[in-house]
């Protein structure tokens, strides 16, 4: 089973991100992730038996365990990868972001520990919201790329997710276990 784990996102951010990729849509060619899969990669996984889900679930929730809900901001726009195929996301940003980087590296320990290594690639907080965006193509048409819907929130839910990938489609994500960031 493809497994990820990540911290999701309050409504209000949700829905200045949709803003965002409506925006981005009218002027960059890529695959857009659905708006409903938005999300902050914690841990990457890959795959996993199907019989060490209860494990994995049980590590979210010890790394989650006194850990209190984090406030971010959505930040400035950025990529990874190729221009002409980039990966387009989000950054979050502000002075509590760091717990989630905190709780990113915790979790990855966690797991490193019982045996399930996860993806090697430091913890950035952001959020996908294109794959396979031509950048460069945006320029020359659009003169770059919009400026991105400012909203803050807060962040209290971190989810175990199964990935199902689907040729020429969307993944499919699944929620499978939930952790809350509670105050004390
Ligand atoms: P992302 O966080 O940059 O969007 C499910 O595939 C999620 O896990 C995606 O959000 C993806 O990238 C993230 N991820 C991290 N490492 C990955 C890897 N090696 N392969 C696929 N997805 C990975």
């Amino acid at each position: 089973m493809r497994l990820f784990v990540a911290a999701e996102l309050p409504q209000g951010m949700v829905e200045a991100l949709s803003e965002t990729l409506a925006e981005l849509r009218e002027c960059v060619h890529g695959r857009a992730v659905g708006t409903d899969q938005f999300h902050v990669t914690l841990a990457f996984l890959g795959e996993v038996p199907a019989t060490r889900v209860d494990e994995v679930a049980a590590i979210v929730d010890a790394a989650c365990a006194g850990r209190r809900p984090i406030s971010a901001t959505l930040g400035p726009l950025g990529s990874f990868g190729r221009d002409t195929s980039a990966t387009l996301w989000e950054g979050l940003a502000g002075p509590q972001v760091g717990a989630l980087a905190e709780l990113a590296d915790d979790l990855r320990g966690r797991l490193r520990d019982a045996g399930l290594p996860t993806d090697p690639k430091g913890f950035l907080a952001h959020v996908t919201l294109m794959r396979r965006a031509d950048l460069p193509r945006a320029a020359r048409e659009h003169g770059g790329l919009p400026m991105p819907t400012v909203a803050h929130g807060v962040i209290d839910t971190v989810t175990l997710f199964r990935s199902e990938l689907c040729r020429d489609r969307a993944p499919v994500y699944t929620p499978l276990h939930e952790a809350r960031l509670a105050e004390p």
